[in-house]
């Protein structure tokens, strides 16, 4: 068994949960924050088969999109989005994945 831990944008959890839950797979929604933004973002958890991790992953490059945000530019985000106008590009997403062996897993 694996756990899938996704970190996805708040903007896509909604339809990745339902197409997630919608083709069986059972799912924990943690509300969660980006340490370099610090906005929020989504952390889903999913324990499953070994032989579906490939298709949960499938699932979500179809509802996670990649986006591009405009962020301060410079060292330290909060001083230079006040003092230095100035923005730089930042692509975000789709997904951050990371796929973790379980040792056990029981329903008490
Ligand atoms: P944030 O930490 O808020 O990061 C948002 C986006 O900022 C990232 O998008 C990436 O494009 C950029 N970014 C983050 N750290 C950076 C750095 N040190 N230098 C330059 N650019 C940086 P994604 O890579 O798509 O990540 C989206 C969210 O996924 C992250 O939000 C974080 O919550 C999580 N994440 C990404 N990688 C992670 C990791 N290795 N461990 C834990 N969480 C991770």
């Amino acid at each position: 068994m694996k756990l899938i831990v996704a970190i996805v944008q708040d903007q896509d959890a909604e339809r990745t949960i339902k197409a997630l839950t919608d083709a069986g797979y059972r799912i924990t929604r943690v509300a969660s924050t980006g340490g370099f933004f610090s906005v929020g973002n989504t952390t889903l958890l999913a324990g499953v088969e070994d032989h579906r991790v490939g298709a949960v992953l499938g699932v979500l490059k179809e509802t996670c999109e990649r986006r591009t945000r405009l962020i301060p530019a410079g060292p330290n985000i909060v001083e230079s989005a006040a003092m230095m106008g100035a923005f730089v590009e930042v692509e975000v997403g789709g997904a951050t994945v990371f796929v973790l062996s379980v040792e056990r897993f029981e329903q008490i």
